[in-house]
């Protein structure tokens, strides 16, 4: 039987010549040392001797490597390893604070953790206390004790024999009640997506030029780490590689590059830098965005500054991409649109009048294998006949086009990340004098949604908005944090006792407004 191991397709792709360079890492300002390079014969034999690291460890088959460290090639190679390994890599967002991390280790169980150096203290004691034998370091600076064990082992290894529905990943999604689910994605929905992307974005080959990706996304995240690695390992493209998005440093390297993806926080911020124009773009083929919408002012201000017409797609942590805006012709990319279902994706809006607004419903070769441990979840998310429950409420055209109108369920998108306000709210109810809260998102100029809190304290106390804020960074990632809160007397509510939400984002509507 073939081996159905993603990393035996990335391979495969690699360019011929393994000298030349996979990746450059860009040196910014601010982050320390000069540029370095990455070769395809780099990528290969690191990953080979992280691979044979986890193997000497003798772990249960499936076991999972937990990986909370700053972006850095060598944590993608980290990820080449755990999947050459048959291992299932588990990313998480760097911002994570303890309590986070304490659930998702308790959830996920993992066999080995990999951390910042900074981290190692308190999340090896989190890691020991809940089972994990093997914690190690990863910095950004090439430093750590992963690197140091990997290197006393051989630089070649045969990728362990997978199936196409063996789990390559778990990559955690936020509850919209209760705690974050862990969406388990099986190399064949990994590389099945890859593959239609490839042909669908038209990755020039060698022999037409070939492709340069920009990337400067998170690598813990569906975006970053599948649609853009993915894409560039698969097609043998050479990466320019930015530890984080800077716009005047992406600027400055664009004019060597073909391939952009974003989410519409980058796209506004390269918007609102002076130098970026269409000089810049002169050798850009393609700008893809998504994780969330994208205004149509975006869209435009975009073409008319950069002669470029930005292609929408849309997706998620459990489907990877469902939907894309054609990659030709460039006209036929309508802005506030994502575009038609990927070829071998099923896709339905619930409801029987095209006019209609109605729920999203999907199915496919890249929709996940379920909630990790969570088989009632999983259930929950699957209708009768065996589609997938997006979430998102759209519209199709009679042409099969998708607009996306809203969400079912009760998330903000801010930047790029999802947030749950009931998770938030959870955070803000424990906080001393705080009697309930209500968290909502609106539009800010930077990150789409900014999320805003309002709360209510008990009788007689006395509750410091400032300090809650300030509270709550302890506890959670900075990108959930409320940006402002305030305290009111009572929250709306309909008959049913329910809080009206919908009444708390009209009000406070304007608040980051210029
Ligand atoms: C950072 N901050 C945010 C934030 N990111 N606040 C709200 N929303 C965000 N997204 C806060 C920090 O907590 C901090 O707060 C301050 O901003 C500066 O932090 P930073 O790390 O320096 O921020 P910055 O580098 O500017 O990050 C902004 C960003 C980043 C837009 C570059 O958020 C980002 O990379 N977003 C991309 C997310 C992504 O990849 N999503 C893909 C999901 S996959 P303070 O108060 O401490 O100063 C998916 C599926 C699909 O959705 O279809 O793609």
């Amino acid at each position: 039987m073939t081996n159905q191991n993603l990393y035996c397709a990335l391979r495969a792709a690699f360019p011929a010549d393994l000298d030349r360079t996979a990746i450059e890492c860009v040196a910014t300002e601010g982050a320390a040392g000069d540029a370095i390079f990455y070769t395809w014969r780099d990528l290969d034999r690191s990953s080979a001797m992280i691979a044979n690291l986890l193997a000497s460890l003798e772990l249960p088959a499936h076991a999972r490597v937990l990986v909370h460290t700053d972006k850095s090639v060598e944590a993608l190679i980290l990820y080449l390893a755990v999947l050459r390994a048959g291992l299932v890599y588990v990313p998480l967002n760097n911002a994570y604070h303890a309590s986070e991390l304490n659930y998702f280790i308790d959830n996920a169980e993992p066999s080995v953790v990999v951390c910042a150096s900074r981290d190692f203290g308190w999340l090896s004691k989190i890691a020991f206390r809940a089972g994990t034998a093997h914690v190690y370091t990863l910095d950004d600076d090439r430093r750590g004790s992963l690197l140091q064990r990997a290197a006393h082992h051989p630089g070649a290894q045969v990728p362990v024999q997978r199936t196409a529905n063996d789990v390559a990943s778990i990559i955690y999604t936020s509850g919209t009640t209760g705690r974050s689910k862990g969406a388990m994605l099986s190399h064949g929905n990994l590389l099945s997506n890859a593959q239609v992307l490839k042909t669908l974005w038209a990755w020039r080959s060698e022999a037409d030029g070939g492709d340069v990706l920009i990337h400067a996304l998170p690598l813990f995240h569906v975006h970053g780490l599948f649609v853009a690695s993915h894409g560039a390992l698969l097609n043998g493209s050479k990466m320019l590689w930015f530890a984080k998005f800077d716009a005047r440093a992406v600027t400055a390297r664009l004019p060597e590059a073909t391939v952009f993806m974003g989410v519409p926080t980058l796209y506004g911020r390269l918007l609102a830098d002076p130098t970026f124009n269409a000089h810049s773009c002169r050798h850009m083929r393609l700008f893809i965005s998504g994780s969330a919408p994208l205004l149509a002012e975006t869209f435009q201000r975009f073409s008319e500054r950069s002669g470029h017409t930005i292609l929408e797609r849309y997706g998620m942590s459990e489907t990877v991409m469902l939907t894309s805006n054609p990659c030709a012709p460039v006209q036929d990319r309508i802005a506030g649109t994502v575009g038609f279902a990927l070829p071998g994706v099923g896709l339905r809006v619930t409801s029987a009048d095209a006019e209609l607004v109605g729920a999203v419903e999907v199915r496919g070769p890249s929709v996940f294998q379920g909630y990790w441990r969570m088989p009632e979840k999983t259930a929950e998310e699957f209708t009768a006949d065996g589609w997938f429950k997006t979430g998102d409420l759209g519209q199709l055209d009679a042409h099969g086009r998708l607009t996306l109108i809203g969400r079912s369920k009760d998330l903000i998108i801010s930047g790029g990340y999802n947030v749950y306000p009931a998770e938030v709210e959870g955070y803000l109810n424990e906080l001393p004098g705080v009697e309930e809260s209500a968290v909502i998102g609106v539009p800010h100029p930077d990150f789409g949604e900014g999320v805003v809190a309002v709360l209510v304290p008990r009788t007689g106390a006395d509750v410091d908005v400032v300090a809650c804020i300030a509270a709550l960074k302890q506890r959670i990632a900075g990108f959930k944090v409320p940006k402002q809160v305030f305290a009111v007397n009572q929250l709306p509510r309909n008959a049913m006792g329910k809080v009206q939400k919908a009444l708390l984002r009209e009000h406070y509507r304007a608040l980051f407004a210029h």
